[in-house]
C-alpha cells in the first residue's frame, strides 16, 4: 500500500546530462530536474539483472536504508520510482566525484586529508549502527565528495538492516580487499565488520594500496584471514596503531566492537572536534574546483563519450509484477516503507 499523496515523479521529469558511472547492475546518470533545475545522480537498476542475480533484497534494502537516513555524510535519496523493467533512485549529486577517482589520481592522501575523510566516515558508520544498519560494503568506490569537499557514503546495496551483533547474518558478499575475515569465514558478522573496512580504507588513503592487495582473489582472502598487515616506514606510528586495532581478526577484540566512541577516542583523531564535524563546521582540506557542476570533472573519463540513452519511459502498470512493490518514494521522508513483499 502506497501512502504517498504528492505527485509521483518519473524519468520524464528529468533531463539526462551525462553518464557518471556504470556497474554490473546498471548505471548512474547525472540528471537535471526540469521544474527546479536541481541536479541529481540517478541510479538505474535493471530489474531483470537484479532478479537474475538474486539481488532483489539488496536493492530494496538500499532504497529503504537511504529513505530512512538523514546524515551529513550519507548521500540523500530524493526520489525513487520504477518502470516496467527498471528501478530508479534520484540521489543527492556530489560533484566532487568518487573518492576512488582522487585516490587513483594522487595515489595517496596527506595525513590530514585522510584523517578528515576517515572522521566523517566514522560519524556516518556510527549513525548507521545506531539504526542497526551494517554497511558491509565500505570501499573508496562507495564514497563520493560533495561540491564543498565533504565525503558521503553511498551504495547501500549490501547493507543489512535490523541486525544486531548477536543476530548475525551469513551471507558472503562485498569486495574482497575490504571484506572482514569473519565474513569470509562465514562466522556471522556484526557492526565490527564495518570498522574492519574502515581500517582498510585508512590504510589505502595513507599507503596507496589496500592492506591485503594481491592480484589473485583467493590469495587476498587468505591474507585477510591469516596475514599481519605491513606498513611502509613513513607511516605515522599513531596511524599504524589505529589501523592495527581496526584490523584485529577477531571481531570481538577489534576497535569499535564496543561502539563507534572507541574509534573516535583513538589518539589519531585527537584534534577532531566531533560536534563541529557533525555540523559540517570544519573546512574540508580539499575543495573541488568546480566551474560548471553540469560538466563533471572528477569522474572517470571512460564514461564521458558513452551513449546515455534511456529506453522509453513505460510507466509502471499493474501487470508489471509485484516483486518491486514498495520501491517508489517521493522524497517527503514520511511515507511508510510500504510493502517490501519479497
Ligand atoms: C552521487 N553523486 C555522484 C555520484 C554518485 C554515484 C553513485 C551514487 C551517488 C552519487
Amino acid at each position: 500500500m502506497n501512502s504517498i499523496n504528492k505527485k509521483q515523479v518519473s524519468l520524464d521529469d528529468f533531463e539526462i546530462i551525462r553518464l557518471l558511472g556504470k556497474g554490473e547492475y546498471g548505471k548512474v546518470l547525472l540528471v537535471q530536474k526540469k521544474d527546479t533545475n536541481e541536479l541529481f545522480a540517478l541510479k538505474i537498476l535493471k530489474k531483470k539483472v537484479i532478479q537474475e542475480k538474486k539481488q532483489i533484497q539488496h536493492t530494496l534494502s538500499e532504497r529503504s536504508v537511504l529513505q530512512k537516513t538523514k546524515h551529513p555524510y550519507i548521500v540523500h535519496l530524493h526520489y525513487a520510482f520504477r518502470t516496467k523493467d527498471k528501478l530508479y533512485m534520484a540521489l543527492e549529486y556530489c560533484s566532487g566525484g568518487e573518492l576512488y577517482y582522487h585516490l587513483s589520481k594522487f595515489k595517496r592522501f596527506s595525513e590530514d586529508r585522510a584523517r578528515f575523510y576517515s572522521a566523517c566516515i566514522v560519524l556516518a558508520l556510527k549513525y548507521l549502527h545506531s539504526l542497526n544498519i551494517i554497511y558491509r560494503d565500505l570501499k573508496p568506490e562507495n564514497i563520493v565528495i560533495d561540491a564543498l569537499g565533504y565525503p558521503k557514503i553511498t551504495d547501500f546495496g549490501l547493507s543489512k538492516e535490523n541486525i544486531s551483533s548477536i543476530d548475525v547474518t551469513r551471507t558472503v558478499c562485498g569486495t574482497p580487499e575490504y571484506i572482514a575475515p569473519e565474513i569470509i569465514l562465514r562466522q556471522g558478522h556484526g557492526h565490527s565488520a564495518d570498522w574492519w573496512s574502515l581500517g582498510c580504507i585508512i590504510y589505502e588513503m595513507l599507503v596507496g594500496l589496500p592492506p591485503f592487495y594481491v592480484e589473485d582473489r583467493r590469495e587476498v582472502y587468505k591474507r585477510i584471514i591469516q596475514s599481519r598487515v605491513k606498513f611502509p616506514q613513513a607511516i605515522n606510528s599513531v596511524a599504524v596503531d589505529l589501523i592495527n586495532k581496526l584490523l584485529i581478526k577477531d571481531p570481538r577484540m577489534r576497535l569499535g566492537a564496543d561502539g563507534g566512541e572507541e574509534v573516535m577516542a583513538h589518539p589519531w583523531f585527537q584534534d577532531i572536534d566531533w560536534e563541529e564535524l557533525e555540523q559540517k563546521n570544519i573546512n574540508p582540506p580539499f575543495v573541488p574546483d568546480i566551474n560548471n557542476p553540469k560538466e563533471p570533472v572528477f569522474f572517470s573519463e571512460d564514461f564521458s563519450h558513452s551513449p546515455i540513452g534511456e529506453s522509453p519511459n513505460i510507466a509502471t502498470s499493474p501487470g508489471c509484477g509485484q516483486t518491486f512493490q514498495g520501491f517508489s518514494y517521493n522524497g517527503s521522508g514520511n511515507s511508510a516503507v510500504m510493502d517490501l513483499d519479497i
